[in-house]
């Protein structure tokens, strides 16, 4: 058999096996039917602020911005008191080099208006924050490190200092592990602590508020081959192996993340909110037995949302007793090429989204990435797995990166911190809202997607 011909049997073999695994794994119970999910704006009657009317808005310039000349005035400028995490302080807020430190002035400079219909937000919403995560229940991060989900992280125990104390301690010697847990807790000296109607069990010292998991794919890599190769894929001559290739990545299987952590019962945990975010670690050098490339990319990410996106609905409905959860992925932003050029470092934001269709790494892939995750998230149609399209405001600031990349975000910059307060909202006034206005589609709970 000749190469070429190997190869397409190899492509259509891989696309037919990873077909028929999605649908036995998915299960689907009909075709799926249309629904327009909480993401999309509701037209008719007052309405609240749905991710796409938060995402519609600009960058203004705020009218009296603190002049940032030392290190710590960042703190101000960004609206912090301080930050309960000491994980890589400057390389977060980069303010560790003098020279750049009118850059990072101007990068705190600005607020994201959303639209009109975004009136009803509250800005000082931190305090509130707080309460929620503590009466309703906490946040739980899962994503990789590119998903700037460990960056959320650092940037929500700045957004609730000093609320909230942060672990690790890594002053200690910590012999990095980039994919330590991290977890919030309430600080017991907080003046909001007499005011929080605590649920029975919880334990100030043991129950986190936020928790950040690294994990890159949302599967482990054991789960992800199966998926990939279905048990049967077997590599041709000089070919790779394995799907992966020597890159090194940090994965966790929703077992672990979903069954043993997300719905785990006081005082251990208390979460609400599982928030996700993935498309970073995607790529051709740790997926290097792709035989096809991005497509095959965007084939297996299908493939491994859909799963992901099942996975999640069919534990919320396992867990339909106890409290109501919800799951909300969140779309990956990438970076932006030439960002330390000194005309984007001080062009202050942008008024309309770039095109990357020609950008590094796999920058050009993301915009169809997310798309594919939206899909996944609307054929499955729970009512109660979300996706927040929040992606604007973050890629119209290309100047607002650390120092080192142009992938990762500068925690100040208010793009971060505009995710937090977006979410605050959604889960606490959109969604009631949303849900309250809106006929759901009525999903079913069967046998049929029990284990
Ligand atoms: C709360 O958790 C801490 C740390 O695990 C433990 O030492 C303490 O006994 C717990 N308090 C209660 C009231 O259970
Ligand atoms: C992946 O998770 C499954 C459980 O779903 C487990 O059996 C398997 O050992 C895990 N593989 C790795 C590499 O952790
Ligand atoms: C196999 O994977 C490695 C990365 O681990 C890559 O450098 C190499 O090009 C791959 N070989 C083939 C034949 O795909
Ligand atoms: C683009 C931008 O925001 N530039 C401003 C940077 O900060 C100085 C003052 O610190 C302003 O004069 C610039 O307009």
């Amino acid at each position: 058999m000749s190469q070429t011909s190997y190869l397409c049997i190899r492509l259509s073999a891989f696309a037919t096996v990873s077909l028929a695994l999605f649908y036995f794994i998915v299960q689907p119970s009909s075709i799926p039917r249309p629904w327009k999910g909480p993401g999309g704006a509701v037209t008719g009657g007052s309405r609240k602020c749905s991710p796409r009317d938060w995402s519609a808005g600009s960058w203004k310039r705020k009218e009296n911005p603190v002049v940032v000349v030392k290190p710590d005035d960042v703190y101000a400028a960004s609206g912090f008191k301080g930050c309960a995490s000491n994980r890589e302080v400057p390389w977060h807020l980069a303010n560790d080099h003098p020279d750049d430190l009118p850059w990072r002035g101007n990068i705190s400079a600005y607020d994201w208006v959303p639209s009109g219909v975004c009136n009803d937000m509250l800005d000082e919403f931190q305090e509130s924050l707080v309460v929620d995560l503590v009466e309703r229940g906490g946040w739980l991060l899962i994503g990789g490190t590119h998903s700037v989900t460990q960056e959320h992280f650092f940037s929500i125990s700045c957004t609730l200092y000093p609320h909230v104390l942060a672990t690790p301690d890594y002053s200690k010697d910590w012999g990095f592990d980039r994919a330590w847990p991290q977890h919030l807790y309430l600080n017991p000296i907080s003046p909001l602590v007499s005011r929080i109607k605590f649920p029975e069990g919880f334990n100030m010292t043991k129950t986190p508020l936020v928790s950040f998991r690294r994990n890159d794919l949302l599967f482990n890599t054991t789960e992800v081959e199966t998926m990939f190769n279905g048990g049967v894929w077997k590599p041709g001559p000089g070919e790779n192996s394995t799907l992966f290739g020597s890159e090194q990545s940090w994965n966790i299987s929703p077992t672990e993340y979903l069954d043993d952590l997300f719905f785990r019962p006081l005082p251990d945990a208390n979460y609400h909110t599982l928030i996700v975010s993935t498309a970073g670690h995607w790529s051709l050098k740790l997926l290097a037995g792709l035989p096809n490339g991005y497509t095959d990319i965007y084939d297996l990410y299908r493939i491994i949302l859909g799963n992901f996106v099942y996975q999640a609905a069919r534990q919320l409905d396992l867990h339909q007793s106890a409290k109501q959860r919800e799951v909300v992925i969140r779309p990956y932003m990438p970076g932006d090429d030439y960002c330390h050029t000194h005309e984007v470092m001080y062009g202050g934001p942008l008024k309309e989204v770039p095109n990357i269709e020609h950008a590094s790494y796999n920058w050009a892939w993301i915009p169809h990435l997310n798309g594919l995750a939206k899909t996944a998230v609307e054929e499955r149609a729970h009512p109660h797995v979300n996706y927040a399209d929040i992606y604007r405001p973050g890629k119209l600031r290309p100047d607002a990166h650390v120092l080192g990349d142009c992938l990762h975000i500068t925690i100040g910059a208010g793009v971060i911190e505009g995710w937090t307060k977006y979410l605050h909202y959604y889960l606490g006034t959109y969604l009631p809202w949303y849900r309250a206005s809106t006929k759901l589609p009525g999903y079913p709970i069967s046998d049929r997607f029990r284990r």
